[in-house]
């Protein structure tokens, strides 16, 4: 999709019949990164291939390399199907739990669920490697992992795709890590009003004139791709691979790290998320360009 946009723009400064070469490069690059490997090595083993050394005027190659070397760090979406984990997993996140595995895929900070949750269908397609989600049924069910110094960075994405139910409780919570009843400290991603809100340090107190909250209005029923960040200056969120009105937000304070446990499904106050979640996982920073190659890929 996008990314490869980069290899046609590059192709079109090439004469016709070198063109092919820098295209194809393109999709051998994509399809390397989306197989899971470095883009470093991918690149390497593409410019090593017979094919291409020998096909490429110095025109060609040219426009090759410069292609690329404009592909961002990790992988991108293409044509057809794309392996979403292998393309999560280049952007190095802290856990990411495809669930309903309570396995931690990247970290070492395993889910304990309490309520006995049912597996959904997935919320990413299966062509992308899609595996079922998580059922929150809004009752009793949440996922748990114990609380870390890795679970606490300085600066921090969180990412998830989420379903919510259309009987969704107030300050139903998909996604927390906090140890207030009043959520004021740490970040969570909470139904409140109408509305899914993204906040950190507090859910609805201004700051510096600010709030620390962001709030993007979903339908109920159907499937987001959503990402909440804290920089060092700012918070941010996105929807399906854009970023939503009214973000960023001013945001100079430090994330109030809690000694809580990250909770799916809960705020540790009883404030129960309802709907479906699926392949969360926590990163210390994750670029917009990153986000829409996420959300592109969750639904190739
Ligand atoms: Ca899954």
């Amino acid at each position: 999709m996008g990314t490869l946009n980069a290899y046609y723009t590059a192709a079109a400064a090439v004469p016709p019949p070198d063109r092919r070469w820098v295209v194809g490069a393109g999709y051998k690059l994509d399809e390397y990164v989306r197989m899971g490997y470095p883009v470093a090595t991918a690149r390497s083993a593409i410019l090593s291939l017979p094919s291409y050394a020998n096909a490429l005027n110095t025109a060609g190659l040219t426009a090759t390399y410069n292609a690329i070397d404009s592909f961002p760090s990790g992988g991108g979406g293409g044509g057809g199907s794309t392996n979403y984990p292998g393309v999560v997993t280049p952007d190095s996140p802290i856990s990411y739990w495809r669930l309903p595995a309570t396995t931690d895929s990247a970290g070492s900070s395993p889910l304990t669920f309490t309520g006995s949750p049912a597996t959904g269908a997935s919320l990413i397609t299966a062509g992308s490697g899609g595996n079922s989600s998580l059922v929150l049924d809004g009752v009793d069910d949440q996922a748990s992992a114990a609380d870390t110094a890795a679970l606490n960075p300085a600066t921090i994405a969180v990412e998830a795709w989420i379903n919510v139910s259309a009987t969704i409780g107030s300050f139903g919570t998909f996604v927390a890590k906090t140890t207030s009843s009043s959520w004021n400290d740490g970040w969570g991603l909470m139904w409140v009003s109408g509305v899914l809100r993204w906040w950190v340090n507090s859910y609805n107190v201004q700051n510096a004139g600010a709030a620390n909250h962001i709030d993007f209005t979903p339908s109920f029923g159907q499937a987001y791709h959503i990402v909440g960040i804290k920089t060092a200056s700012q918070i941010q969120m996105f929807a399906n691979g854009t970023e939503v009105p009214g973000s960023p937000v001013a945001l100079t304070a430090a994330i109030a790290s809690s000694a809580g446990p990250l909770l799916m499904g809960n705020d540790g106050a009883g404030d129960l998320g309802k709907g479906f979640i699926d392949e969360v996982a926590i990163y210390s920073s994750l670029s917009a360009a990153r986000i829409s190659a996420h959300y592109a890929a969750g639904i190739s």
